[in-house]
């Protein structure tokens, strides 16, 4: 979104676009976003009111070229046109999601990112095996109100295909700026691409509006438990109508791009098959009934279509909870419904659709050696003061000048991640993925590689960790993303 000057606005107004604010913080533009929702199907509720569900949208996708792609991220605050309603929120160009950015091995991203807010910001490619150092992916540039930003990713020739995404990262700010709308999906094509019918990016966030189309500040206790919206978004809409044929082979690429809620996702109904989490990718695709996806993780996702209507909804998801502390409030993901299905009319000719070819062996770090090994303790406690627990690493909150893990360049590390807490912590390590170690229930033994890895309460986890490719200071944290900001994270140097 460009800035908009007093005469734009009149002919935008003249034009019938939605009223412009010019607020003390600074001028405050307006847009709107996803489809007119006059276009979508209409239903009757079983009170006898009609609603409109709106046609299923995606995000706007831009898409590199001769090796590189170069963006232009405005990250504003507005009134945005978000699940049927006008509301105020931040984004990034305007739309809720951001734009799609679609990326190959070896390519170079350029993002330009202009801060518009009135608060410090800045951009993290969620996921990416980039380097942290620079005007790469480095969590510590913070850039000011009304000043711009430079970001220069570039892909290693072998990075790995799958969904990725991005979002600020300023510590202290995280979990506003991506409530309030701050996040888009990023997708590395496969070399070879998947055979299917049709792909689709579902970015999945929550919100929380007021009556008066604002999204409301989050009590204390919202930020200990994690904040979750009332309303789960599917590509900035509830509830979007999406139509297919019968045995048609879509690829729905999904982002929990949700502050803290934990999705499990169903399509009853259909059959899914799940071709990787993040950056891992199976051998062959896995049938699921269901899909865990906590607060930062992606699936990546093959839905053979049958005839019938379907919903896909995320089911209620225990948490944990403060415990003893605090009160003892239970921290609990509630289900929703996030898109209704039809499968109707002539059978797509799937003759013609190859099956999903055989994927690379993914790497197996429990046939290496491992050079050492750590345990990190993720831990909530009393003791920060007016009525805040303490969330901490290895006993410590977040410390910008201090260094917390040191690793040498070349090392595969074993890493015990142990949570004492009541509550599940999604643990994500930026640049380097994890391999799961204990990834327990699974009826096969095929490497499982995740950037986020989720700890319930009271256990532990074991990954281990190639730190390969790039060296410099990054960041590990949990992704419930009021922890983070509470101090749930600490500072890794790979020299
Ligand atoms: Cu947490």
């Amino acid at each position: 979104m460009q800035p908009i000057s007093r005469r734009d606005v009149l002919l935008l107004g003249g034009i019938g676009a939605a009223g412009v604010l010019v607020g003390g913080t600074g001028l405050i533009t307006s847009w709107t976003s996803g489809p007119d929702p006059t276009s979508g199907r209409k239903l009757v509720t079983p009170t006898g009111r009609a609603l409109v569900e709106p046609q299923f949208v995606e995000p706007q996708a831009l898409s590199s070229s001769d090796g590189a792609l170069h963006v232009r991220l405005t990250a504003a605050e507005g009134l945005a046109r978000i699940a049927g309603q006008d509301a105020t929120a931040l984004s990034y160009n305007g739309g809720v999601p951001g734009p799609t950015l679609f990326l190959r091995p070896g390519d170079l991203l350029q993002v330009t990112l202009e801060n518009q807010l009135d608060a410090v910001t800045n951009l993290h490619v969620h996921g990416l095996h980039v380097s942290p150092e620079g005007n790469s992916d480095n969590v510590f540039v913070a850039i000011a109100p009304g000043d711009s930003f430079d970001y220069d990713y570039r892909l290693p020739e072998d990075h790995p295909p799958g969904v990725y995404w991005y979002h600020p990262h300023h510590h202290g700010m995280v979990a506003g700026q991506v409530f309030g709308g701050l996040y888009g999906a990023i997708i590395v094509e496969d070399p070879t691409p998947i055979p299917v019918t049709r792909e689709r990016v579902l970015v999945i966030s929550d919100i929380t509006f007021d009556a008066a189309g604002r999204i409301p500040a989050p009590s204390r206790m919202d930020q200990m438990m994690g904040r979750e919206g009332t309303m789960v978004l599917v590509n900035g809409q509830t509830t979007p109508h999406l139509s297919s044929a019968p045995s048609a082979r879509e690829r729905w690429r999904i982002v929990n791009a949700c502050t803290s809620r934990y999705l499990k996702l169903r399509l009853d109904g259909q059959e899914l098959q799940l071709l990787g989490i993040d950056s891992g990718r199976f051998e062959t695709p896995r049938d699921v009934e269901e899909v865990l996806v906590p607060p930062g993780n992606r699936a990546d996702l093959l839905v053979s279509m049958r005839t019938g209507a379907s919903v896909l909804r995320t089911l209620p998801v225990d948490r944990g909870s403060t415990g003893m502390m605090m009160g003892g409030g239970a921290a609990a993901s509630s289900g929703a419904d996030l898109l209704t299905l039809d499968v109707t009319g002539d059978r797509t000719d799937t003759a013609s659709l190859p099956p999903v070819p055989k994927q690379a062996v993914p790497r197996d770090l429990r046939t290496e050696p491992v050079t050492g090994h750590r345990e990190l303790t993720f831990a909530m406690g009393m003791g920060m003061g007016a009525g805040m627990m303490s969330f901490t690493v290895d006993g410590q909150p977040f410390d910008p000048t201090r260094v917390d893990t040191l690793v040498e360049a070349g090392a595969i590390e074993e890493w015990t991640l142990t949570n004492t807490s009541p509550m599940d912590h999604p643990i994500h390590l930026h640049v380097w993925p994890m391999q799961l170690i204990t990834p327990s229930g699974e009826e096969d033994d095929s490497p499982v590689w995740q950037d986020v890895v989720n700890v319930p309460a009271r256990s532990s986890v074991r990954v281990r960790i190639p730190f390969e490719g790039f060296t410099g200071k990054t960041v590990y944290h949990c992704h419930i993303l009021d922890h983070e900001d509470l101090g749930m994270m600490g500072i890794i140097d790979v020299q």
